[in-house]
């Protein structure tokens, strides 16, 4: 009799634990991963109340730099951030779909992976920075983020995003670009981005994207300390 391994069927199979939020675009991404890729059953989600200054001894026990998503995967094996995740989950599934092993395709899918990661992270800041109220803001701050998500815009506006089925990197703009509708519609960056706006609302009618919109967690608005 053999003793489980890592590629032992019962061990591949056991669920995994996510930890969540109902409005974190990075969390999203996992999610809609883990749609497109049918392993969305072999995930608990389990709601996590982070933010830059809200410790979570939960989340900080998984991950020490107490962001989420967060996956306790398999055993002593935890991952984290959502590239990690990803990769991880197209692992699993073992076609190669998130993450293109053909060169031609798998280095243009990173970059936009990059580059939509890159504009959430810059929409957060952006956010952030608007929290911290009158007195504390720095408006040279806001000027850079404004600047940076506009110039994001811009290259994507100018990018070929059409393709058969989405990969790692459609994921990640389509997260970005419904995070900047869900907490800063006011930019209305549609109008300007029309071939990007006809790219976003057909890969937002997939399953995967309609199943995962993002929810305004808290109802009540919360102080700067307490933001997540
Ligand atoms: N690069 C990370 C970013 C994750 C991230 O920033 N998550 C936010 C929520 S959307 C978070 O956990 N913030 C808590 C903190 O900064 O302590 C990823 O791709 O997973």
């Amino acid at each position: 009799m053999s003793s489980p391994a890592s590629g032992d069927e019962s061990v591949s199979r056991a669920p995994m634990k996510l930890h969540w939020s109902p409005s974190s675009p990075f969390v999203r991404k996992v999610l809609i991963v883990a749609h497109e890729l049918g392993l969305v059953d072999r995930i608990a989600c389990e709601r996590a109340v982070v933010g830059p200054a809200r410790l979570n001894p939960d989340v900080m026990g998984d991950n020490p730099l107490n962001k989420i998503p967060t996956l306790v995967a398999q055993g002593s094996l935890v991952l984290f951030d959502s590239r990690v995740i990803c990769e991880y989950l197209d692992d699993l599934d073992g076609r190669g779909l998130m993450f293109p092993r053909d060169p031609a395709r798998r280095w243009p899918a990173l970059r936009r992976q990059a580059l939509g990661d890159g504009l959430t992270e810059t929409a957060v800041l952006l956010r952030d920075e608007h929290w911290r109220g009158d007195g504390h803001r720095s408006a040279t701050h806001l000027l850079a983020y404004r600047e940076k998500v506009r110039a994001c815009l811009a290259a994507l506006e100018a990018e070929d995003l059409a393709a058969e089925r989405p990969d790692i990197g459609h994921v990640a703009i389509a997260c970005a670009l419904s995070y900047l509708d869900f907490r800063m519609a006011e930019i209305g960056w549609r109008e300007a981005h029309p071939r990007l706006a006809a790219w976003e609302s057909a890969i937002a009618e997939r399953p995967s994207l309609a199943l995962t919109l993002p929810v305004e967690a808290n109802k009540r608005s919360l102080s700067f300390y307490e933001m997540e």
